[in-house]
Formats: C-alpha cells, structure tokens, sequence
C-alpha cells in the first residue's frame, strides 16, 4: 500500500528532540540568528528612544506576549505523567484491540490528572471531581479513556454541560468563588436537577478530597463496548483501581494544605517518580454481553449509574506504570489533547447521550485551545501509528507531504493511501438503529435517587459523618434561603436521616419519616439522629443491592506505608542513631521521611540535617510523625508551640504518631499527651495509633505497620484537641 507518510512512525523520543531548540550552545533569535547581546535593547545613543529596528527585542516581546494559550473551560489545573500500559493476559476473546492482546508489549501512556472547576492557578486539594484522562500511543492509533476519579457524572445528556459548569465556576458578576462548589449558584441548579444526586453524593465524600494522585481511583465513568475479531459484543465499563490503595484527606487538612502548599499533588507525583517510585494502577473491566443489559434495572447508558462490583465484579486485567515527569509542562501537559472520539479498532461507543456529546466537543475545544486542526502534530499528541491521508495545510503545518496528490480516487503518483477494509481497520458495531427523532429522555433514566441511596448505605459511618458535614459547610455558605430548603428537600429523597443532620445545621426542621418518627415528626438533636444514620434506606435502580462493595474507602484497601511521608522532628541533641533506624525502617517499605527542625541544615553537631522547619511545612504535608529521642533535642521542641501543635494535629487527622525514648516526653507534652494522662496513659494511646517505646527497633516496626492502617478513626480525644 503506497503512503503519503508524514514521519510519524519516527520513535517519539526523536521527535521531541527535534522539537526542541536547545541544541545549540550559543543564544539565537527564533530564525537562528545568534543574538550578541541579549541585555540591553537597541536604542539612538546611551540615553536615546528604543529603535524599530530592533527585531531582537522585538520578536522576544512579541513571543512573550503570546505566550498564554486559553485555559481549558474546565479541568484548567493539572499535572501529568509519562509511563506505559501493559495487558495481564490477552483479552482477544472480548477485543479485537491490539493493545489489550499482547502481555509483552508496553503501551506509552500519557496521564493528566486535574481538578474541574478551578482556573490553573488554583489549589490542588480543593474539593472536586478529579479528571483522569488517559492517553495510550497504540499500535492502531491514539486510546484516550478521558475518566475522572467518580464513576457517575452530573447529568444525563451533554445539552446541559454548559449550564452545569455555569453554576459551579465562580459567579459571573464578582467571580467569586474560586474552585468552590459552595455557592448559590451551583445549589440553585442542582436542587433543580435530580439526576445530580448520585454524583453529588460522591463530590461531598471523601473521594472529592484525594490524598495523592497515587491513591485515587479513575472510571471512564460511560459504557464502552467492546468487540472481538468475530464481531461479538459485550459493555464494559472501565476502571483504574491505585495499586496503594485508595485514600483521602480529611477535610481540614485539605483547607490547610492549600494554604500550605497550593501544589500538593502535583509535587509528590514529581518528586515520587524522581525518586524512581513510579505511581501504578491496575485496569479493571465490568463486562455485560450485548443483549444481557435489559437485565437489569438502571440503564447502562445512563452516566449517572454504575454498575455495582456485587452485582458485575470488576476483572483486573493490567496494569499502568507512570515513571517518568514531563521535560516541559507547556509543550506537555498544557498542549496535550484529550479526546473521547480516540478510540480504537476492537473498542466502541455506546448511545450514552453524555458520550454522544463529548464526542463533538472535544475536537472542537481542542481546535479553539491549540488554535489549529494541526494540534494531532504536536509531539504530546502524535501518535506513534502512521498517519497517512490527505488532509492538507492550515495553521502550524508540521509535516512536509510529498507528491502532488491529495485527494482519492487517483493515480497519479500511485500515492494515495488505500482504506483499511480488513478487520485492522475500524468498524463501528452494527446496531440496529430506528426510531422517530425525538427530545426525550428514555423513561429508563429515569430513577435519580435510588443509586444515590446504595451509595450512601455503601459508606461506614466516619464517611456517612464527612458526607454531612460536607453539605453542612456547603449548604450553609449559600446565602439564598430558598435554595437551602430545597436541597434539603432533595438530600430527604435520599435518606431523610441525612437530611435532618445537614438541616441541623442550617438551623432548618427536616420532617422525618416512620423510621425517626418523634412523637412530633422531627428529629432534634444530632446524637438521636446520628444513631439512625446507619439504618440502610431502600434502593432501586440497584439490582436489587441495598449496598454494595466497592464504594466505601475504609473497607478492603491494601494496607502499605508505600508512598507516605513521615516527620521526623528534630533539634540540636537528637540521637542520630534513632533518626537513622527509623529512615531505614521507612525506606525498605518505600515510605519516605523528612527532618522538620527548628532551622534548617545542620541540627547542632548531632550529625542530622533538618530538611523542613516549622515555618515552611506543618504536619497537614505528611503522613506520619516520629519524634526521635535526644534529651536536648526534646527539651528545645517541648517549648515550642508548633512542635507541640504539630503531634495535635496529626493526632486530629488520625494519623501514626510514635517516639522513641525521651521523644515520648514530648508528645506527653502537647494537649494530647494532658487528656492521656490519667485515661491509661501510654497504654491507652498504643492502641490509638500513638506508639511511644524505648525498644527503638520494634517501634519502627510497630510505626511502619500503624502508617499502613492510614487513619486510626478511633482517636478518643480528636474532638477535644484544639490544634
Ligand atoms: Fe469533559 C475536559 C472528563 C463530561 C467537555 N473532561 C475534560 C478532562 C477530563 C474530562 C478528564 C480533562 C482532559 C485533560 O486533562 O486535558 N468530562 C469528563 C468526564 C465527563 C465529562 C469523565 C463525563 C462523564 N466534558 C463532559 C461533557 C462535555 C465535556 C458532557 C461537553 C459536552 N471536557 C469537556 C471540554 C474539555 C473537557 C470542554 C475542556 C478541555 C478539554 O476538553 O480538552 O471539551
């Protein structure tokens, strides 16, 4: 077959150098002109006006003053990764997809993660949907699973995307607030749109608050077909579950960390993949046989329904390393295109209304974004397939076509590509279509609560807690009454339970039903009401399923200290010995520890060297807190207040707290320490998650095991501490 090939089968790797300009080792201008000095502008005389002439300083200005290309809409702040794909066993009796058959073979993979309502300067740790798109260079062309880390979306049809994200970006008259959700407008249109129920449920839970990139699930949320080379067809659903597990912050910690550091997570993936710790996932698939999805009672093109893991388990069947950073954010990251209509032949769509419409807005923001049809030539978004047509010219054209011919049929040159009408080239599954053209939704959309329930039943009860006080903070930031009362009304359809508690706290009455009747219908205080809470209320649209596993983070996660970060807190005096058997015993679990001193650098002539201070980092940053022992080293932390401050708060956010030898002195010494005193003291905190030990050896061992467990939600004194 003849080719009007564009280079494109080149290794990417050589692409990208061609791309660069750092190949010179002496300053020119964009045309390659070395430029003599790059100081000082040209001007009439030492004191003159600037000259015309000056095209050095000229085309720089220029340049920079183009620097900015348009924000995304949404999914504006991101970060991204280089790594590869690899199938476990072929998955040729589902998909004819190449790259989902050959277990030996590592697809490149491109992964952006991102945060949907805030501009690119906003916080990482806002509470948000996260995006997870990913895009995979196969043999047969660009894959891109463009997913977020919810498995459900908003809305049911892609005519109301505008108006979604309208209300939850900042208000058009004051642009207030940045990357918040908690404000008149978004509750204004969700109370109006029950359909949002399920996924709201989801973005007021933990998973709207991700610990890392590294401990976040991601779902291509719609149903997807796939085909095998017979033409058979099964939906399937995809999933990319963290090989650490999957956890979240608390909420206060959130606040705090984006004050802290804005940049949370894209710092750790960076500085975690420096490290040669690359972050994984393993690809899951729900697969339903074409012709069997009647069977159940939500409809499989509804993306406001998943498919409970009861109901159709998730089949692990590869796994996605991501182990290298980007060379340049700009050319990377912020040019990547992530499109829905890349697909692959053996992969297809299904009629989800959602997808329908993503399938045209993505070529189309990308052409506005990267201002040309040529942005598939970047190097972040070339495949490494050949591209081979007859597509020709506009802005930016990279490729140089050879021959004069650009069009089909023809002869001349014999250089027209054929079609590939063999099973390698891309059929869209043969389904029969009919029907009058209408704007309706199918009466199989129709249920909006019941899944919204199974998820709420799904949640342990620390989690049922963060979902109320999440829409307790939500709800009572919007200022319109109306709107509060009629989302209290929405949130009573779900469990009236919940809704009594958020009401509490708004200062409304919820009536409640049979099950909370009060002599007067209301329930009226949050201990009565927080007894009911774990009552499972009914649900539909479920498969039956009153709950379902693979929705609560507490259950069933791996338990590793892989990836965490612990404080070592440290002054002039500490026994360096301890230090150094502690980062041992974290490194050989592939946790890593920093130094948080009174300064930074050399701590007195105890031989450590503090890496943070108490004035750029505080515990919220970390994992874990180790107070090593060193009767100096103590005794300096003892008197100050952020030392002290800094086991309270880890203590709060439930996390692994231990210290060797007079280190326990001051962990007795914070608020903490007081209300432990006369509970049981050292005893008591021990099976809180707070070792305190003079055996440094088994301490290490006992710290690396409680850092595993993640949080220790029974921390009798969380409330009381102030920190
Ligand atoms: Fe979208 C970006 C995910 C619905 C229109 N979307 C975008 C990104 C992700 C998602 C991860 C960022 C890609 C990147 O990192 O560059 N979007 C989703 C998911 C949805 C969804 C999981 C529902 C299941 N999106 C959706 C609809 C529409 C869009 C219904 C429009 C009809 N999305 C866009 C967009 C963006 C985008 C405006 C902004 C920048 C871009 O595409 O490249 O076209």
């Amino acid at each position: 077959m003849a080719k009007n090939s564009n280079g494109n089968g080149q290794n990417k790797d050589q692409d990208l150098a061609r791309a660069t300009s750092e190949s010179a080792n002496y300053l020119t201008d964009n045309q390659g002109h070395p430029v003599g000095d790059d100081q000082n502008s040209l001007r009439a005389g030492p004191r003159g006006p600037t000259l015309l002439e000056d095209y050095i300083l000229r085309e720089k200005i220029q340049h920079f003053d183009h620097e900015r290309i348009p924000e995304r809409v949404v999914h504006a702040r991101g970060a991204a990764a280089h790594g590869y794909f690899q199938v476990y066993e072929s998955l040729a009796e589902y998909t004819s997809a190449k790259v989902l058959q050959d277990p030996s073979k590592k697809t490149p993979v491109f992964v952006r993660f991102s945060t949907v309502a805030g501009s690119r300067g906003s916080a990482d740790t806002a509470r948000d949907v996260r995006g997870f798109a990913v895009k995979m260079y196969t043999e047969d062309g660009n894959w891109d699973i463009v997913g977020n880390n919810i498995p459900v979306f908003f809305i049911q049809d892609a005519i109301k995307f505008p108006d979604l994200i309208h209300a939850v970006k900042p208000e058009p008259h004051n642009e207030i607030p940045q990357a918040a959700s908690a404000h008149d407008t978004f509750y204004d249109f969700i109370s109006l749109t029950p359909e949002s129920m399920h996924m709201l449920m989801w973005v007021m839970s933990d998973r709207a608050i991700p610990r890392s990139f590294a401990t976040m699930e991601g779902f291509g949320v719609h149903t997807f077909r796939l085909i095998n080379a017979q033409g058979t067809s099964h939906f399937v659903k995809f999933h990319w579950k963290p090989v650490l597990g999957a956890h979240s912050l608390v909420w206060d910690e959130a606040v705090k960390i984006a004050g802290q550091d804005a940049d949370f997570h894209r710092r750790a993936m960076w500085e975690s993949i420096e490290q040669g710790t690359p972050f994984e996932w393993e690809m899951g698939i729900q697969l339903i046989p074409e012709g069997e999805e009647s069977k159940y009672d939500f409809d499989v093109l509804d993306a406001t329904k998943l498919w409970p893991e009861d109901l159709i388990p998730v089949r692990i069947v590869g796994k996605m390393t991501l182990d290298r950073n980007p060379d340049n954010y700009f050319a990377e990251t912020e040019q990547v295109a992530f499109m829905t209509t890349n697909i692959v032949p053996g992969i297809d769509f299904s009629n989800d209304p959602l997808l329908q419409g993503r399938n045209f807005s993505y070529l189309d923001t990308q052409l506005s974004r990267l201002g040309s049809p040529n942005f598939s030539e970047l190097p972040i978004n070339r495949p490494l397939a050949q591209v081979s047509n007859n597509q020709r010219d506009a802005h930016m054209r990279y490729t140089i076509n050879k021959g004069r011919v650009s069009y089909a049929p023809a002869t001349l040159d014999g250089h027209s590509p054929d079609e590939t009408t063999s099973a390698r080239g891309f059929h869209s599954y043969p389904q029969d279509v009919s029907g009058q053209k209408v704007r309706v939704r199918s009466e199989s959309f129709g249920d909006h609560y019941g899944q919204a329930r199974l998820f709420w039943n799904s949640m342990a009860p620390v989690e049922k807690e963060h979902i109320v006080k999440a829409l307790q903070f939500e709800l009572s930031k919007v200022e319109t009454r109306d709107i509060r009362v009629r989302m209290l009304g929405q949130l009573a359809q779900i469990n009236e339970v919940l809704a009594a508690q958020v009401g509490l706290a708004l200062g409304e009455k919820v009536q409640t039903g049979a099950k909370t009747a009060k002599p007067n219908g209301t329930a009226d205080s949050a201990d009565e009401i927080a007894a009911l809470a774990n009552a499972s209320s009914p649900t539909s649209a479920s498969g039956g399923l009153e709950r379902t596993s693979g929705l609560s983070l507490e259950e069933g996660q791996p338990q590793t200290a892989k990836g965490r970060k612990v404080a070592i807190l440290a002054a002039p005096g500490v026994a360096a010995a301890q230090v150094q058997a502690v980062q041992d015993a974290l490194a050989a679990e592939g946790a890593m520890a920093e130094v948080v001193g009174p300064y930074l650098g050399a701590l007195g002539d105890s031989g450590v060297e503090a890496t943070k201070t108490f004035a750029n980092s505080g515990s919220v940053l970390f994992d874990a807190v180790y107070v090593p022992g060193g009767a100096a080293s103590v005794a300096m932390l003892q008197k100050q207040g952020d030392a002290r401050k800094f086991i309270d708060e880890a203590y709060k956010h439930g996390k692994a707290i231990a210290a060797s030898a007079e280190g326990a002195d001051l962990v007795m010494a914070t608020e903490l320490g007081r209300f432990a005193q006369g509970n049981g003291g050292a005893g008591a905190l021990a099976e809180q998650g707070v070792l305190l030990s003079k055996d440094g050896a088994a301490l290490a061992r006992q710290f690396v095991a409680a850092i595993a467990q993640h949080r220790f939600r029974n921390r009798a004194y969380a409330e009381m501490v102030a920190a």
